[in-house]
């Protein structure tokens, strides 16, 4: 099929508008606002327009062989010109290994440097945050402010945030697209990041490392906020689970602590104190379920009980079967879990 001018003008118009578009998006690397992916992302335009430019002198530098060879006489063979010229060796020495040798070297000179800005050694941590990677959802510790929870890193804005990581089974990867960098979490080792950003809002986090049947579905959600704000979250999130209030709760609580629940789950203010699965004595004030499988409203959170093996499939909580008013009284007690 032979395009018109007019035709290619348009595709080519629109390739533009497509390639463009991927640079924006709550995943972009090249849509930074935090400080770690500032630098990549320098780094990345800087190799981006090298590369380009030397694509473009080797490009031509090929068109005006091609070129000459056609001039020359002889029908397309080269005539014989004996040794090279000085000139044509200087050309050589000078674009084939003096201009390479000086890219390379300053490409390597500016990867290293983006490594000691990207380093948390040399930071000095205002909060240190300990995240634990489990298959498929990550355990979120606030060491210093005795807080538990699950797939949310709060974060105050404008403050040095370090991440210490590991895994409670297999090697993980956290990224945070546009905060940092990959970093992976390792069964007894502990990696360190770093996270700081102006900038209120939340930023979603992906497992980077395949670590079985759910990784892609592994997700986290960064929520920066304002240091008066995340003073707040944190004071609420210091409570243990509140008595509860009526009969309903009271019933769904006893559910809860009689069934399989606790040896999974903790709730900080019961007997309910299990490791296995997340956190939940502030489930109802997080966003979603699951590691960011779907939103926390009560239908979801009734479906993920009776079988959360239909909405992801493979994840370490069995089904489990409970009777309709069972069910409904557990689900008031746990949205009391605020
Ligand atoms: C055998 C262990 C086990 C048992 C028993 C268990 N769970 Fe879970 N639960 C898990 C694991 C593991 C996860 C994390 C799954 C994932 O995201 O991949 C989970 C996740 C959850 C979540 C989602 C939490 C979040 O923040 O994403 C809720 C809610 C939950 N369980 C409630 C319950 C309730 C209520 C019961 C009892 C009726 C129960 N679980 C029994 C292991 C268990
Ligand atoms: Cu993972």
């Amino acid at each position: 099929m032979k395009l018109s001018r007019k035709r290619s003008r348009l595709l080519l118009l629109v390739l533009c508008v497509v390639l463009l578009a991927a640079c924006q998006g709550e995943s972009s690397i090249l849509d930074p606002s935090g400080e770690g992916a500032m630098h990549i992302a320098n780094l990345w335009w800087v190799m981006l327009i090298i590369a380009a430019v030397v694509y473009v002198q080797v490009i031509s530098f090929l068109l005006l062989a091609l070129f000459r060879r056609r001039n020359a006489d002889g029908g397309g063979q080269l005539p014989d010109t004996g040794p090279p010229s000085k000139h044509a060796r200087t050309f050589i020495v000078v674009n084939g290994i003096a201009i390479p040798i000086a890219i390379l070297t300053f490409v390597f000179g500016f990867n290293l440097l983006t490594l000691v800005q990207l380093s948390p050694v040399n930071a000095n941590a205002q909060l240190t945050i300990e995240v634990i990677g489990h298959r498929w959802w990550w355990e979120v510790r606030y060491p210093t402010h005795n807080i538990v929870t699950a797939n949310e890193i709060y974060i105050p804005t404008d403050t040095q945030v370090e991440l210490h990581l590991t895994s409670s089974d297999v090697i993980h990867s956290l990224w945070i697209p546009k905060l940092n960098g990959k970093t992976d979490l390792i069964p007894g080792q502990t990696n360190r990041m770093f996270l700081r950003t102006s900038e209120v809002g939340e930023y979603r986090g992906q497992c980077a490392e395949l670590c079985g049947i759910q990784h892609a579905r592994m997700q986290l959600f960064v929520v920066a906020q304002s240091p008066s704000d995340f003073e707040h979250w944190i004071e609420g999130q210091q409570q243990e689970a509140p008595a509860p209030a009526d009969d309903m709760a009271l019933r769904g609580q006893q559910i809860f602590l009689g069934a399989a629940c606790v040896y999974c789950h903790t709730v900080r203010g019961t007997s309910a104190s299990g490791v296995i699965g997340p956190d939940l004595t502030h489930l109802a004030s997080r966003k979603t379920l699951g590691a960011g499988v779907v939103l926390n409203t009560p239908g979801n959170l009734a479906g993920w009980i009776i079988d959360s093996q239909s909405i992801k499939p493979g994840n370490l909580m069995p089904p489990i079967y409970l009777e309709s008013d069972d069910l409904q009284a557990l689900l008031t007690y746990l949205a009391t879990l605020q």
